[in-house]
C-alpha cells in the first residue's frame, strides 16, 4: 500500500486507529516537553507528522497564577509558538491538529489567498482532528502582526500567537532590543458557559454596578431611571469583566511578573498585540513615553504619547528609552478598570516597581451615547428634545434624568466636542466646518427591526476622541486623527461606490448583528466589486465599542489625513459613532468581517464579502 509523501501534500489525514507508537520518539515531542508542561494526554500522531508539523494545536494543562488550567495550546504554550516570516518569501506554515474537534489558523491582517485566510466555512473548510494542513502564501508587508485560531471559542481559551515579519529593507527607524507585548483575557470558567450566561442576562458578568459609596444616591437612581429604560447599565463597558478575566501579558498574570529586559542607554521596540477576546486595554509605562511608528502593522508617521487604548485585534508597535538601571511598569489596564494586565521592563529579572493607583471605574453616559441632542455637545440646561429613537420607546420628549442636569449625570463634563477641529458643533452654524469625517448624521427611518433595540438619533465621527475613561486623563493619549501613514498615498484616487452597514444589537437576547441582522439571517454576501474604490461606513447604534476586522483587504481610516490616511486591519467604532474607510477591493474571493469581541461574533456580528 502507498501512502502519499506527506510532507509535500497540503492537507494529509492521519489515521488514529492504527498509530500507538512512537511515543515520546520525535522531535517534536521532545520540544514540546522542553516548556515544563506536562501533555494531559498521550500522543498517538505518526512520528512523521510530528515531526513536519511547524505548529501543533492542542489541549494541555497550563499554570496561570499558579493554577492548573486546560488551554488549546500551540506548541505547548499560551500564547502559542512565536511566528516570524520575512517580507519577500514564500510563507509555509504545517499546522497540525491533535484536537478532537477541527481548528483553523488564521493569520491575522495578513493579504493572502482566500483559501489560506483560515476561516472555516469562508473559502476554507477547518482542520480535521488529526489532519495536517500546510498553509502557502507569499509575503508582501510586513510589520507586528498576530494569528489566532478562528474556530469556536478556541481563541479564547488560549489559540493565538504572534507574527512578525521582517522588513526586505531596513525598518524607518532604529532600535536596540525588541520585545512582544501580547495581552490577553484568561478565564478558567468555560467559554460556552460565559456565552450561555451573556444570553440569559447580558449583565451577569457586570460586577461593577454602581455603588452608593462611589456614585452618590441621587445619581445611581438618575442612572436606573433613564438606563434602565434603555436596558443596559452605565457601567456597561465590557461584556466579561475582571471578576470572570485574569488579564495577562504574554501569557503571565501580574503576579507571576513578566520581564522584557533591556541594557542601559537601549531604545526598546515594544510590539503590542491586544490578542483578547472581549477586552480593551489602556496601556501606559509610567515614567516613560512611548512614540508609536506602527499601528495594524503598518509604519506609520512617529508620534509621542503617554497612553494608548488597544482595541481587540489590534497591534501598535512603540518605541522606548528607559533610563539605565531603573525598572518600569508596562500597565494595561482594562477598559472597564475592572483589572489590568501587567509586567516590568528592567535591566534583569527580578525586578519591579508596583503598579499605578487604579483609576476610577468610567460611567458611560448619555452624552457618550450620542443621546446628548447635538451629537457630542451637551449643553448645560439643554433639555432633551426628542433625545433618541427607540423603537418600542412611546414617549419620544420625555424628560431624561440627567439630560438636562448639568454637572450631575456627566462625568468628564469636559465637553470633548469643545476642543474639535473647527469647533465642530453638528447642527450649529459651524457644523459645516466640521472636518468630513466628523459630521453629525441623523439615524434614517429604518430602526433594524427586532435584533435590535435602539438607533442612535444621530452619530458622528469621534476620531479625535480618545475614547471613556481617557477624557481626562492628565497626559497625552493616542487618538485615531493621529495615525498617518508614513509614506503617503501617490494619488488619492475617487471613490466609486459608498456603503453604509450599521452595527445593531439586541443586549436582552445577546443578539449582535449588522443592519438588525445576525450572521444566521443574512441570506447572502455582502457584494463587492472587484476593482473598485469603495467607501464603507461603519455606524454603531449599539451602545458599546466594537473592533471591525476586514479579512483580505485593507481599509484605509478616512481621519482627514488624505493621502496620509492610514492602512487599517481592525477599526474600532466606538458608541454611537460613524466611521469611514477606503477599501481598495482588490482581492477576489470570499471573506469575513467581523467584530473581533468573540462572543459578539458568535452572538451574530459577522458577515461574508464577496467580491466578483
Ligand atoms: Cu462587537
Amino acid at each position: 500500500m502507498t501512502r502519499p509523501p506527506r510532507k509535500e501534500a497540503s492537507q494529509s489525514r492521519v489515521s488514529r486507529r492504527h498509530f500507538l507508537a512512537g511515543l515520546g520518539a520525535t522531535g517534536a515531542l521532545v520540544a514540546l516537553e522542553g516548556c515544563g508542561l506536562t501533555p494531559t494526554r498521550r500522543m498517538e500522531t505518526e512520528p512523521e507528522l510530528l515531526e513536519s508539523a511547524d505548529l501543533i494545536v492542542e489541549r494541555r494543562t497550563i499554570q496561570i497564577r499558579g493554577r492548573q488550567t486546560e488551554a488549546v495550546t500551540i506548541n505547548g504554550t499560551v500564547p502559542g509558538k512565536p511566528v516570524r516570516l520575512r517580507e519577500g518569501e514564500d510563507a509555509v506554515l504545517r499546522v497540525l491538529n491533535l484536537l478532537d474537534v477541527d481548528t483553523s489558523l488564521h493569520w491575522h491582517g495578513m493579504i493572502l489567498p482566500p483559501g489560506m485566510d483560515g476561516v472555516p466555512g469562508v473559502a476554507f473548510r477547518g482542520i480535521a482532528p488529526g489532519e495536517l494542513f500546510t498553509y502557502r502564501f507569499p509575503v508582501r508587508q510586513n510589520g507586528t502582526y498576530w494569528y489566532h485560531s478562528h474556530s469556536g471559542f478556541q481563541e479564547q481559551l488560549g489559540a493565538f500567537g504572534s507574527l512578525i515579519i521582517e522588513p526586505a529593507k531596513p525598518d524607518p527607524y532604529a532600535f536596540d532590543v525588541e520585545h512582544v507585548v501580547m495581552l490577553s483575557d484568561w478565564t478558567f470558567d468555560d467559554p460556552m458557559r460565559i456565552l450561555a450566561r451573556l444570553k440569559k442576562s447580558s449583565d451577569y458578568y457586570n460586577f461593577n454596578k454602581q455603588t452608593i459609596a462611589q456614585d452618590g444616591l441621587l445619581k445611581i437612581l438618575e442612572n436606573r431611571v433613564s438606563w434602565g429604560r434603555m436596558r443596559m447599565n452605565p457601567t456597561d463597558l465590557a461584556d466579561v469583566t475582571g471578576a470572570t478575566y485574569t488579564y495577562l501579558m504574554n501569557g503571565t498574570a501580574p503576579v507571576d511578573n513578566w520581564t522584557g529586559i533591556y541594557s542601559a542607554g537601549q531604545t526598546v521596540r515594544l510590539r503590542i498585540v491586544n490578542a483578547a477576546a472581549a477586552s480593551y486595554f489602556d496601556l501606559r509605562i509610567p515614567g516613560l513615553e512611548m512614540t508609536v511608528v506602527q499601528a495594524d502593522g503598518q509604519n506609520i508617521q512617529p508620534v509621542t504619547v503617554d497612553e494608548l487604548r488597544i482595541a481587540i485585534a489590534e497591534t501598535y508597535d512603540v518605541l522606548v528609552t528607559p533610563k539605565g538601571g531603573r525598572a518600569y511598569t508596562i500597565f494595561a489596564e482594562a477598559m472597564d478598570r475592572s483589572g489590568y494586565a501587567s509586567g516590568t521592563l528592567a535591566p534583569r529579572v527580578g525586578m519591579s516597581v508596583g503598579v499605578p493607583a487604579r483609576r476610577r471605574r468610567p460611567l458611560l453616559t448619555m452624552k457618550q451615547m450620542g443621546m446628548g441632542g447635538m451629537a457630542g455637545m451637551d449643553m448645560p440646561g439643554m433639555s432633551a428634545k426628542k433625545p433618541m429613537d427607540m423603537p418600542g420607546m412611546d414617549k419620544p420628549g420625555m424628560n431624561m434624568p440627567g439630560m438636562n442636569m448639568p454637572g450631575m449625570n456627566m462625568p468628564g463634563m469636559n465637553m470633548p466636542g469643545m476642543n474639535m477641529p473647527g469647533m465642530n458643533m453638528p447642527g450649529t452654524a459651524t457644523a459645516s466646518e466640521a472636518p468630513g469625517w466628523a459630521r453629525s448624521v441623523e439615524h434614517g427611518p429604518d430602526h433594524h427591526g427586532a435584533g435590535n433595540t435602539r438607533v442612535a438619533k444621530s452619530t458622528r465621527g469621534r476620531l479625535d476622541e480618545p475614547g471613556i475613561g481617557l477624557e481626562d486623563a492628565p497626559h497625552r493619549v493616542l487618538v485615531y486623527t493621529d495615525l498617518r501613514r508614513l509614506i503617503p498615498r501617490e494619488t488619492e484616487p475617487p471613490v466609486d461606490r459608498e456603503l453604509e452597514l450599521h452595527l445593531t444589537g439586541n443586549m436582552e437576547r445577546y443578539i449582535w448583528g449588522f443592519d438588525g441582522k445576525k450572521f444566521s439571517e443574512a441570506s447572502t454576501p455582502i457584494p463587492f466589486k472587484y476593482g473598485e474604490r469603495l467607501r464603507l461606513t461603519f455606524v454603531n447604534d449599539t451602545m458599546m465599542s466594537h473592533p471591525i476586522h476586514l479579512h483580505g483587504m485593507w481599509m484605509e481610516l478616512v481621519n482627514g489625513a488624505g493621502k496620509d490616511q492610514p492602512r487599517k486591519h481592525t477599526i474600532n467604532v466606538k458608541p454611537s459613532e460613524r466611521v469611514s474607510v477606503d477599501i481598495d477591493v482588490d482581492a477576489r474571493g470570499r471573506w469575513a468581517m467581523h467584530c473581533h469581541i468573540l462572543y459578539h461574533m458568535d452572538a451574530g456580528m459577522f458577515r461574508v464579502v464577496e467580491v466578483s
